[in-house]
């Protein structure tokens, strides 16, 4: 039986990942990687600054419907923000208790014990996610790095928080009402026009049409029982579905790869864009702009069942853009 893994520990992996990743991608002098909507269809904008501390510009109130989300990123280490709808009866005060949490689960210390059995024994609850956590709306946003990045989301009624999706994030989380009859559609509008579709489920991606280097717009649509997000990255040489397995194996085990183990370094890893967490049923936009190479969709949502992230049930996709699987450099 594996170890459960509280939410904390797993989106700690996926920042872990985002900001050894960036380190690479100094080192690298990688092409930044946002992109905008060629087409906004003049939809409403929600115009965000991502700063070291903080996402401002953000109204406390605004109508259920379909927003133009722009990031506009300051931070080195790159940044993300996701739209959750807090459950029924909860306040935003109470969601920050929440995420306060007890002393004992600090981000260090889930961090210095990787893979141990840290936390309360299974079936306490305190080591996953809360079960609303699984049933609530998420509508998606994006992710990136110092500069602007954008998505098309789709807000209704409730009250939300925008937040970086994990405890203990640089950012605080901000508040957001959005107004309009409980049940309204909306989307009335036309829907953004996507190159490709990528549907995500119990436990991986499908695609439907061909990702191309350049623009293009991709839509994301989670179809599972689940959340699920979208993240992606580059790999700097070619990888196989296999290989990322056995990285994932030793990653679970708190292991590195053994300098002869033939497998790429997951530092080396560039990310590239992200559709955060969606709820079941719910599609977001992402723009991409892509050189030719090798990517992995990858998701990191906690699984319901296992606390897991749900990379580690086999949700990731490798992709090869353009001709050559493994670009020069
Ligand atoms: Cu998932």
């Amino acid at each position: 039986m594996m170890h459960r893994r509280s939410v904390l520990m797993t989106m700690m992996v996926s920042i872990a990942l985002l900001i050894t990743a960036t380190v690479g991608v100094a080192a690298q002098d990688a092409t930044p990687t946002g992109a905008t909507f060629v087409d906004t269809m003049g939809l409403p904008e929600l115009r965000v600054q991502v700063t070291n501390t903080a996402f401002e510009g953000l109204p406390a109130e605004t109508a259920a419907g379909r927003y133009l989300l722009t990031l506009e990123i300051t931070v080195a280490e790159g940044g993300g923000l996701n739209f959750m709808q807090l459950p029924e009866g909860m306040s935003f005060d109470d969601f920050m208790t929440l995420l306060a949490g007890p002393p004992a689960a600090s981000p260090e210390a889930m961090i210095a014990t990787p893979g141990a059995e840290a936390g309360p024994p299974e079936g306490e609850g305190g080591d996953q996610p809360p079960e609303w956590y699984f049933q609530t709306a998420m509508a998606g946003g994006t992710s990136g790095f110092a500069g602007t990045t954008q998505a098309i989301i789709d807000l209704t009624p409730g009250e939300w928080v925008a937040w970086a999706g994990y405890p203990g994030a640089p950012q605080a989380p901000v508040g957001l009402r959005v107004s309009g009859e409980a049940g309204a559609t909306p989307a009335a509008g036309a829907e953004p026009a996507a190159d490709v579709t990528v549907t995500m489920f119990e436990y991986d991606f499908s695609l439907e049409g061909t990702l191309a280097p350049g623009s293009q717009v991709i839509a994301v649509t989670n179809v599972g029982a689940q959340p699920h997000e979208m993240f992606m990255v580059r790999s700097p040489e070619s990888v196989t579905e296999e290989q990322i397995a056995q990285i994932l194996e030793l990653e679970m085990q708190g292991a590195t790869p053994a300098p002869d183990a033939d497998l790429p370094n997951p530092d080396e890893f560039i990310p590239v864009t992200g559709m955060t967490p969606l709820s079941t049923g719910r599609t977001g936009w992402i723009p991409v702009n892509l050189e030719p190479g090798t990517y992995i969709m990858v998701c990191f949502v906690p699984d319901i069942e296992s606390g897991m992230p749900h990379a580690f049930d086999g949700m990731y996709e490798v992709i090869t853009v353009g001709g050559e699987a493994t670009p020069t450099a």
